[in-house]
Order: C-alpha cells, then structure tokens, then sequence
C-alpha cells in the first residue's frame, strides 16, 4: 500500500477514535435528528465550500440558517402537525433562488414569479408560509433551475412531528405502528464537481457551452452532505462547518429504528441496510395504510430502500441477532437471558474456531471478543474505536460506485449501523 495512502488511512482512524471518545461524553444525542424547530425561520442562500474526505474542496450553493454558515444539506426543519410556518429567505447569491416544499400548500411571495414559486432576485428576498398538515418526512429545494441548483447544494430535509408528539414514546404518524426508539436520517444526494468548478470559476451561464447537466456524472454521494467516512464523525463537528450534520445509526438489539430516507438529488439510490430487512411504513409523508387510522397495514418490507428522486420513505428497523444460529452474549445454556435476545439461539456456541491473536489482523473496531459487549485485551494500539463491544454493519448505497470519493474506495454515500449491547450508551 502507497505510503501516503496508509497515512491517510491513519488519519482518518485517529479522526474516528477521537471523534467517538467526544460522542461518548454527549449521551443520546445521537439518537436524535439534528435541526432547527419553531415557526419562523430566516434562511439565507449563499456560496461556500464542503469538503469531501479525499481532501477536496467543493463549491457550492446553501442555504444557512439565518447569519450562519451556508449549509449542506440546508437545515433540517422540524415542525409540528398544524402549526403554520414562515420561511423568509435573503438571496445572497448573484442568480434569482427560491424554496420548493414538495406536499405543502405553500403561499408565496418575492421579487419575481418563477416557473415554480416567487423567487428572491439577487440581494433580494422571499416568503414562504404553510401549515404542516400531516406529519411525516419531507423535503424541501431550490424551485429555480433546479437542476442545477439542487445539484449546487440548496436541497434540505422537513420532518413534521404528528399531533401530540410525545418525546418519550415518539411515533412518526401518530399510529403504533410508526412507534420508535431512535430515528435518523439519510438524506441521499449526489455531486457531478465538473458543474461546481464552472460554475465557481465561469459563472452558471458558461454551463450553456456543455453537455454538464444532461450528460450527468457524479463523482461524490452524500448522507446528510457527508461523503463517508464523515458520515460517521459527530454532528456539528468544527472542521466541517458547512456539513453540520452525520449519520451514524445506533442501537441496542431490539430496539426499533426509524429510518427516515430522503431522495434529495437527481439519481436513484438504493440504500441497503444489513443485519436485517426493513419495514418501509410511509412513502412521501403518508403512512402505508388502506383506510384512515388503520395503521400501516400496507407496510412492506425491503432488504434495499429504493430511494427516488424527490421521493421519501419512512422504515422501522430492528435487530435482534434472529437467524445468525449463535448465541450473541455466548452464554451457556442455563444462563439468564439479555432483553430482547433472540431465544432460539440461547446458548448456542460461537460456530467457528477463533484463532490466536497472534495469527489475526485487527482493525479498529474489533473488541477482542465476537460476542456483544464483549471486550478482550489486544495487541497495543489494536482496536479503539469500539468501546462497548458493540456490532458494526456497513449501510450503503447498492449502486456500489457510489461507495467511493472521486473513485476510491471506501467513501461515498456510506455509514455503520452500530448495535450496542443492553444498557450501554447511545454514544
Ligand atoms: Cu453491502
């Protein structure tokens, strides 16, 4: 391996050790989605970079909550069923932008009408107002040019919390069927860099002499406007300021997860969850339901999320263990049983032979021990990044060329699941 490679690698590891030694101090902060909530938000539309983990730098279009940092994605918004919502947004770019929300019944107004909405001029301004009637996940994005400035970067996420949301036994839709422990969004974009270096350096009119836009080829995907491995580094993290926001999913066997999936570019994803299926209960902010208050009993579920452009999807995921023919803990037939464990498995000894430590390759996250929570001593300097003993599953894209950074691998539009075991912290 290239030396500069491994150190890069190197880096990124000491990155993820000491960025998990700062998510353990900031307990069940990760279990939440992370955003701004209220009724009346000022946005802001400007240019900034992002940066991606090969050590590029990006140009692009967001919008910022009020004087702060362009953002990619844009700030997620958090609502409550039936509250009535203003977005004024200040253009400080040198094109006419605007703010689409897609299941809204929006009135708008602003400098000029657009194809879509009103838009703000340059230097000017815009309104948006609506009343979130149905809970659910959603979508918001520039409704000028799109297809390019969804592509620049002004594309954000919605998420209206059902009447009567209780925090301590939250659902998405209200119903039980939509109940969870923890949520957490994937926002799914993507970035062609061609169309961002022209636009940086020629200004957008001199996309007019390519074939960019229509000969579309993207080289970085996105969870929440992270490339992995920033996926997994904590939200809010200082050095990247214009990428607030991570995805690195978490929880105990048992628990159940809600997944909300979010088609955010122009290109289809389908986002693959292992260690199990999901149940996909809504698509574009309705629960999956033949009548009113039935429930979601029109769920199905999936192996692979089939995001579409614009689309959304809401599912709950659970792991328990169920099917791997071992016992987890690796307990012996008469020990008492953990929550949640999967009972037919009790008991049941680890199927391989383990070798001696001396004959194995390590990596970060392996504890020592095959069991969950398990922790056995290594090798100095081995491991680290795993401190519960905890399971990690990779969750990606199934379009498997956009698991890279500019063409190297691993990257892109990625992230580790984390199972925990019972009563350890949601880091
Ligand atoms: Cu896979």
């Amino acid at each position: 391996m290239n030396v500069k490679i491994k150190s890069y690698l190197n880096v990124c590891l000491l990155m993820m050790a000491v960025s998990t030694m700062l998510l353990i101090s900031a307990p069940d902060a990760a279990a939440m989605i992370h955003g701004i909530s209220g009724t009346n938000f000022s946005f802001t539309a400007k240019a900034d970079y992002i940066s991606t983990p090969d050590g590029n730098s990006v140009y692009f279009w967001g919008y910022a909550n009020g004087a702060g940092p362009a953002q990619y994605s844009g700030p997620t918004l958090i609502l409550n069923q039936g509250s009535t919502v203003t977005v004024n947004l200040s253009n400080e770019l040198d094109v006419p932008v605007s703010i689409v929300f897609p299941g809204h019944s929006v009135t708008a107004s602003g400098d000029s009408q657009g194809l879509l909405t009103m838009e703000a001029a340059p230097g000017g301004s815009a309104s948006y107002t609506f009343t979130a009637t149905h809970a659910g996940t959603y979508l918001y994005h520039s409704g000028t040019n799109p297809e390019l400035q969804v592509e620049m970067g002004l594309v954000g996420a919605v998420i209206v919390r059902p009447a009567g949301f209780n925090m301590m036994m939250p659902t998405a839709y209200g119903h039980p069927d939509s109940a969870y422990d923890m949520e957490y969004l994937f926002l799914l974009t993507e970035m062609d860099p061609r169309i961002h270096q022209l636009v940086e350096f020629m200004g957008p009119a001199a996309l007019e002499g390519t074939d960019y836009l229509s000969d579309y080829f993207p080289n970085y995907w996105f969870i929440n406007g992270r490339c992995a491995p920033d996926t997994m580094f904590k939200p809010m993290a200082v050095w990247l300021p214009t990428q607030p926001y991570n995805c690195m999913p978490m929880m105990h066997p048992g628990d159940k997860m809600l997944m909300r999936i979010i088609g955010g570019g122009r290109d289809l994803h389908p986002f693959h969850y292992h260690g199990n299926h999901a149940r996909i209960i809504a698509t574009d902010g309705r629960l999956l339901e033949s009548a009113p208050g039935a429930g979601a009993d029109l769920s199905y579920e999936l192996f692979t999320a089939q995001s579409i452009p614009g689309g959304t999807m809401d599912a709950v995921f659970t792991w328990t263990g169920k099917g791997l023919g071992w016992d987890i803990y690796g307990h012996a037939p008469g020990d008492p049983m953990e929550p949640n464990e999967y009972a037919p498995d009790h008991g049941k000894p680890f199927p391989v032979f383990l070798p001696d430590g001396l004959d194995m390759a390590f990596g970060g996250f392996w504890s020592g021990s095959p069991y969950l929570g398990g922790e056995e001593s290594l090798p100095p300097g081995e491991g680290g990044l795993n401190p519960h003993g905890g399971y990690t599953y990779m969750w990606h894209s199934h379009t498997e060329k956009e698991m890279v950074n500019y063409d190297i691998f691993p990257g892109g539009m990625m992230t580790m699941l984390m199972i925990l075991p019972p009563g350890a912290p949601m880091m």
